[in-house]
């Protein structure tokens, strides 16, 4: 035991709470009485921090920015706190009275999954980056009960379980019982002396929970405010006096709902009616909040476009443009020439994928039985706008029905990035690439009326989270070697690229990177049960299971290497095979039959080559379950290899690739998202670039690919394949894999991973080669590290804020 700490320390306070808040005799504290015991030290600075911010907003009439985003990605909220707060020494004096070490107990925090992936887990980042450079912001979302599902494997298949991370409740969160607006729904529209009158058939209340997100280096927080859905009515007592119990609960599950799930599906619009219900929920209760604190400042909606920035993540929230307009005419009377140049010059939107099917559109018909008064207001956005456009091409009817908001093929649908676009002054994708391909496809037509509407912001991650926290180890040779400044200035990496020459800082670089491959291999083991050699090179590929991101290349690069293995244990070049542990995370869609066939032939090929003992530690092919942040902060500092090999063209940006990067990992990867660009940054020499160009897959989509050449040319990938149809991985149920390569072998191979694999299994070769001198390895991994910088997050926002948003971040 400790000596007692000085009475109004952190450690002080921690102990306090454990009896006074937790209610637990301290001496008998578990490490989740603890964890909440510390958490609740920290939540009281927090507290203090929220209510300067405002005020000083406030005091300024502060331009404010707010993201609306049906996903934020928080994670684990402890250690960040902590490190913000100034408070990690305070922490582990607390702990140390109990004999418990921080790692042990930040465990005891469940994750705050409230996102699918990439898009989710970018808003957290944003938030951490906007706190951080004091930009008054509030990001604004969903208080889903249920957040991202947990994944389980079952005989290497994935089941979904519910993800109840509110069930013993949260320190974090800050109830605001006095803000509650009401959201409605349904009815019709009357029309009155030439005003709308909605008369809604619903309505359901929308309570405001906020999380406080503590900036670093600074006292500045950004706010995460989510909505909660509660109905208007309790449960129906004399339904329950009766005995009936179901309808006594209806009404009140009915509107509930709206906030139970996260819609746990990033390949196509799911939930139907709910979905779009949550997505106008959220807007519709953040505007009125922002519209709420806009007149308490200013008394006025005149000059709200000069104190408010909207900013759109992807199209969830598109609905807000309508919502506003309805907001400024319907309810404060505002004529709509003058609303509709407000709702132009606040709102900004990004698009996060060109994938067709993630492209949201709603049928008119939903749209007018849920939101009847937003369609109306929609349809005359579109004369308007149509009216506008057939200026710039007079009787081209198909250019009009291409921008139109209104796709008319079929079953009417209103097009949500459409309506994105027509309402926004600004629209970006997240990376050069993307941003490109934007103009010259989806939104070309687009793009011809408003060229200087599209603008590029490349995407970042947090330094905090993703180095400072995730990786200790080399936080500190950093520290060491070039100052503590790289936490809020990215771009100090720099000045590790000559100390890459110096064998000393190399040895240092290869030892941390050791440990965290230890510490890594204790969590496979944990998690898969299989025993990894830390020495080997570790290959890692984590992120969504979906096809465009090919997992299944790097599955049949594994099996055509354990099948050289087998036919040649000398090595391609007698000089021996260099171990590899090939690790897959992530999760699939529970509707995507295909993404989760790939997970299956992962485990079934990961079953028969690591009890082969002919292979031993040269081959381990192993898949983390429930892949998530938390996960991910330990994988991240453990990788060698960062796979990144998507067909290009199809993945917008990445930002795993940066995470690897940032932690020493090379890339292996496609010219292809933010993988160019962290070519750039790095170097050719210091990245491994296979395969296809965009404009090569065009052209041979165009051409008309034969995937079956491949397999007839190249005897090395028809055994892989063959292999697998014949039921080599799954002798039970020999042909459980051939819709998986009957898709590529007859189904036209959409995303050319046989056009790929050849310099895919080539490149492979390289890294082994590089990977067998450790000292170059090293010094190339350095400088991925130091070519990182201009991947932090805080880069990107301050592009946002200035370019975008038109807000000066606050030194
Ligand atoms: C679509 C839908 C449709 C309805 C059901 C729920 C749902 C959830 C997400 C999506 C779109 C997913 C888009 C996405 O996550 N894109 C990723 O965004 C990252 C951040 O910009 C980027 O780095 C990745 O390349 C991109 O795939």
């Amino acid at each position: 035991m400790s000596p007692t700490p000085s009475p109004h320390s952190f450690a002080a306070r921690t102990e306090e709470h454990l009896l006074h808040t937790v209610g637990v005799a301290p001496a008998a504290a578990s490490a989740t009485e603890l964890m909440h015991a510390v958490a609740q030290a920290a939540r009281a600075e927090l507290a203090q921090r929220w209510v300067q911010t405002q005020a000083a907003d406030r005091g300024a009439r502060a331009r404010r920015v707010y993201y609306l985003s049906m996903e934020f990605l928080i994670g684990r909220t402890l250690s960040n706190a902590l490190a913000a707060l100034g408070q990690n020494d305070g922490a582990a004096e607390a702990l140390g009275a109990h004999a418990k070490a921080m790692e042990e107990v930040a465990d005891h925090e469940p994750d705050a999954a409230l996102g699918n992936g990439g898009l989710g887990r970018l808003a957290a980042c944003f938030l951490d980056s906007m706190a951080s450079l004091g930009l008054p912001s509030f990001g604004y979302g969903i208080r889903y009960e249920y957040g991202m599902f947990a994944q389980e494997i079952q005989n290497g298949a994935q089941v979904e379980h519910p993800d109840p991370w509110l069930a013993d409740g949260t320190p974090w969160e800050f109830p605001r019982w006095e803000l509650s607006y009401p959201v409605r729904f349904g009815g019709w529209v009357e029309h009155v002396d030439g005003k709308a009158v909605w008369r809604p058939a619903g309505e359901v209340a929308a309570k405001a929970y906020d999380l406080v997100i503590p900036g670093h280096g600074t006292k500045k927080v950004s706010t995460l405010r989510l909505w909660k859905a509660t109905a208007p009515a309790h449960i129906d007592l004399n339904a329950f006096n009766t005995g009936d119990y179901q309808r006594a609960a209806t009404a009140k599950n009915e509107y509930e709902n709206i906030s139970w799930v996260l819609y746990p599906n990033d390949s196509t619009p799911a939930g139907r009616e709910l979905r779009l219900k949550q997505e106008y929920f959220f807007v519709a209760a953040s505007i009125q909040d922002m519209v709420k604190r806009h007149l308490d400042e200013h008394g006025t909606l005149s000059n709200l476009a000069d104190q408010v920035a909207i900013h759109l993540n992807d199209t969830h929230p598109a609905i807000g443009v309508a919502e506003l307009m309805r907001v400024l005419v319907d309810e404060h009377g505002m004529d709509w020439t003058p609303a509709w140049a407000i709702c132009r010059r606040t709102f900004s939107y990004t698009n996060h994928t060109l994938m067709p099917e993630a492209l949201e559109t709603w049928p008119v018909g939903l749209m007018q039985h849920v939101l009847p008064r937003h369609l109306e207001i929609i349809f005359r956005i579109n004369k308007e706008f149509l009216d506008f456009a057939a200026q710039f091409r007079p009787g081209d009817n198909g250019f009009l029905s291409r921008l139109s908001l209104i796709d008319e093929a079929g079953e009417r649908r209103v097009r949500m990035a459409h309506l994105s676009i027509v309402g926004s002054h600004k629209v970006n994708g997240v990376s050069k690439l993307h941003s490109d391909l934007l103009v010259q496809t989806i939104f070309a037509d687009f793009a011809a009326l408003w060229p200087e509407r599209f603008t590029n912001m490349t995407n970042g991650v947090t330094p905090r989270r993703w180095l400072a926290q995730a990786n200790p180890g080399l936080s500190s040779l950093l520290d060491r070697h070039i100052g503590h400044g790289w936490r809020r200035d990215l771009d100090e990496l720099h000045k590790l690229a000559p100390l890459a020459a110096n064998p000393e800082v190399r040895t240092e670089f290869m030892e941390v990177k050791r440990a965290n491959k230890a510490r890594l291999a204790a969590l496979i083991a944990r998690t898969t049960g299989v025993q990894v050699n830390p020495d080997a090179l570790f290959d890692v590929q984590v992120k969504r299971i979906h096809e465009y991101k090919r997992q299944l290349l790097n599955v049949l690069h594994v099996i055509g290497r354990y099948q050289a293995i087998l036919a040649n244990p000398k090595g391609p070049d007698g000089q021996g095979w260099v171990p590899r542990v090939v690790l897959f995370a992530g999760k699939a869609a529970s509707s995507y039959h295909m993404a989760k066939q790939i997970i299956r032939l992962i485990h079934d090929a990961g079953r028969v080559i690591n009890n082969d003992p002919r292979v031993g530690d040269l081959l381990k092919l192993v898949f983390i379950p429930n892949y998530g942040v938390s996960v991910a902060e330990t994988i991240m500092p453990g990788a060698d290899l960062s796979e990144q090999i998507s067909t290009a063209g199809t993945e917008a940006s990445g930002t795993g690739n940066m995470k690897l990067a940032l932690n020493g990992a090379l890339t292996i990867g496609t010219d292809d998202g933010a993988n160019i660009e962290i070519r750039e940054a790095v170097g050719d020499a210091n990245i491994f670039i296979f395969g296809l160009k965009t404009p090569e897959v065009q052209a041979l989509r165009a051409s008309g690919y034969q995937p079956m050449r491949h397999y007839e040319g190249q005897p090395d990938l028809k055994a892989v394949l063959d292999a697998i149809t014949g039921g080599q991985f799954s002798p039970e149920e020999p042909g459980r894999y051939r819709g998986l390569v009957d898709a590529l072998l007859w189904g036209g191979d959409h995303y050319m991973l046989l056009a790929d694999y050849a310099s895919y299994v080539a490149t492979q070769r390289e890294v082994d080669a590089l990977y067998r001198q450790p000292a170059a390895w090293c010094q190339r991994a350095i400088a991925n590290v130091a070519g990182m910088g201009v991947f932090s997050s805080d880069r990107t926002i301050r592009e946002y804020a200035r370019q975008i948003w038109r807000i000066e971040p606050k030194p």
